[in-house]
């Protein structure tokens, strides 16, 4: 450890540690806009200047390590002049359009410049002329508000490993975008949204599509049904002050009638469907050697897109199962619909989604319109979901606890735990016992698959056969895995792994890109972690194949798993 002093305070840290964390230890917050606890430092903004006693040096507390003995100066009247013009000068080079920005209220730089109490900007305004980037259904980018922090481009190429953005231009003509000014369409961008959700400003966000379903909502015309996703449970909660974790589903169903909707929907009914459906695929393919093995998850529209730019080689080791969300549009758009006597014209499906992909999954044309219509018309983040909330007048936290209506809402706790990393896995093996010998396995959980290792691996008894599997999230960990995978099946080898489970961002769909903002990264992580696993332990049932309205809906409408009718619904192809 090193001993420093932080204005006067006496802090022991373990060495190594950078002069911002060692201040926070002892309370002192130092002002910065290119720092995120999941990114490297790397000294753009130069917010954080500090003073250490005895020397004329300013270093930047984010990159800077301490110095046994040293005792730093995080605040004085000369620093916070020199921050406030930094501040000053970032605010001339960006369009005030606060009012009407979607990061009014979340903006990192408007807290900065309300915190510095700025009443006027005293340099000359220069907001560069570019235009808006809207070329993907998922994002869009507007570079004028950019503010170089690097955030983006860093996650996009360390945690995301895709290197869709690069830093263009040099000095105040810095801007972030796809290599040689392409659109981001045309760039190997993956609409995993996590360059939107470690931005700081308004300069990369959500497609907002909230006025399609507000539409919908007031054609009388359609019958609007809404789904929510495993992770939105978990996290929308911030959006209205609760913490992390905080588990509020029953309050989710009952805004989305206070909105107008016509029937309320879960995704873990569906996520129960995937896993009867991938489960048997599995099976079959382990035991009648009825496709390759491993076999590949293929919920993450992300991690789908990256497979077949990247490894499309693997395209037959995927699941051929479409996601629980486009599951969900088409049983609402054909089963749900002959219940209530209405085509599939009639309905408007939606989606909230924790993720921004999911925009632009549900109109591949890759079996996606399998009801006539397209299965999921719009696909909503978690973040377009608290803004409709709020504008509509609806108090969050005095609705009463709603259900989802029946029979295609009722889930198990293996649905919920799809939203957090190794929960398909985990749900997948609590059912694949069962197709494979008939019994239940022993216990329901597999902590083996849990964690936040960013490559995992198990071995798991199913009957006769010793499964190994194998568990990545964030892309940047899955080339590894995949290039074991291509060096086995080169070299003629028995492949390393029975079943893979891949999602693109770090820890799971619960840090999707549309989730509300948050930057306290692993920790958040964590707590919407733990209120998935809350979710699940409280569940009525554990395990898919145990959910009645899934054997009801085989029995009245689908058939066998993985049978005929179920292939036309519920199964997908992939191109490379
Ligand atoms: Fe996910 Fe999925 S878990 S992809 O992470 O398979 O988005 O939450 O809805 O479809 O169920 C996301 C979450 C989500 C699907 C499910
Ligand atoms: Fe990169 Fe994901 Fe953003 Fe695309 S959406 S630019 S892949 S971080």
């Amino acid at each position: 450890t090193v001993k420093v002093e932080i204005n006067g305070t006496a802090v022991e840290v373990p060495k190594g540690t950078r002069i911002l964390d060692a201040a926070k230890k002892v309370g002192v917050k130092i002002p910065a806009l290119c720092v995120h606890p999941d990114l490297e430092p790397w000294a753009a903004c130069g917010l954080c200047i500090v003073k250490v006693e005895g020397s004329p040096k300013l270093p930047r507390a984010c990159a800077t390590e301490v110095v046994d003995g040293a005792k730093y100066i995080t605040h004085d009247p000369e620093l916070n002049e020199v921050r406030r013009t930094t501040v000053e000068m970032m605010l001339a080079n960006h369009p005030n359009e606060c009012l009407t920005c979607g990061r009014s209220g979340t903006c990192e730089l408007q807290t900065m410049a309300a915190n510095f109490g700025i009443r006027e900007i005293p340099f000359d305004s220069r907001i560069p002329e570019i235009a808006r980037d809207e070329s993907t259904p998922s994002l869009v980018l507007d570079p004028r508000k950019c503010i170089s922090c690097g955030r983006c481009v860093l996650v996009c190429q360390q945690m995301q490993d895709v290197w869709a953005l690069e830093f263009l231009n040099r000095g105040d003509e810095t801007r972030m975008m796809p290599s040689g000014g392409a659109l981001l369409n045309e760039s190997p961008c993956i609409k995993c949204g996590q360059c939107s959700a470690h931005c700081p400003v308004g300069a990369i966000y959500e497609k907002d599509e909230t006025k399609r379903l507000l539409e919908a909502i007031r054609d009388p015309d359609k019958h609007v049904a809404v789904q929510i996703a495993p992770a939105v449970r978990v996290a929308l909660g911030e959006a209205f002050d609760l913490p992390a974790g905080e588990i509020t589903t029953g309050k989710i169903y009952a805004a989305l009638r206070r909105l107008g909707v016509d029937a309320v929907f879960d995704t873990n009914f569906a996520a129960d469907l995937t896993i009867m459906e991938e489960g048997t695929e599995l099976v079959e393919r382990l035991t009648k050697g009825n496709g390759e093995i491993p076999l590949i998850t293929s919920c993450c529209p992300s991690w789908v897109d990256y497979m077949e730019k990247y490894y499309d080689d693997m395209i037959p080791h995927f699941s051929t199962a479409k996601s629980p969300m486009m599951m969900q549009g088409v049983l609402t758009k054909t089963y749900y619909a002959e219940s209530k006597g209405l085509s599939s014209k009639e309905i408007f499906s939606a989606a909230i989604m924790p993720c921004t992909a999911k925009k632009f999954e549900c109109s591949r044309d890759v079996n996606m319109f399998a009801s006539g219509e397209q299965d999921v018309d719009v696909s909503l983040t978690t973040r377009e979901l608290a803004r409709m909330i709020k504008s509509s007048g609806i108090d969050f936290h005095s609705l009463s606890d709603e259900d989802a209506d029946a029979p295609i809402g009722a889930y198990t706790g293996a649905g919920t735990i799809f939203g957090a990393t190794g929960g398909v896995m985990e749900a997948a093996l609590r059912t694949a016992h069962y197709l494979v010998t008939g019994n239940e396995h022993a216990g329901i959980t597999f902590e083996d698959v849990r964690g936040m290792d960013g490559v995992r691996s198990a071995e798991v008894q199913v009957g006769d056969t010793t499964l190994r599997v194998a568990i990545a999230h964030g892309i940047a960990n899955v080339r590894d895995l995949m290039n074991q995978l291509r060096e086995a099946k080169a070299a003629g080898q028995e492949p390393p792994f029975h079943f893979i489970e891949v999602m693109a961002c770090r820890g799971g769909c619960i840090s999707g890109g549309g989730q509300p903002y948050a930057t306290s990264s692993d920790e958040t992580r964590e707590q919407r972690i733990a209120g998935i696993y809350k979710d699940d332990e409280k569940s009525e049932f554990r395990c898919s194949h145990h959910n009645p309205f899934i054997k009801k809906v085989y029995d009245d409408f689908l058939g066998a798993p993985n049978g005929k009718k179920a292939h036309e619904l519920l199964h997908t192809h992939y191109t490379p």
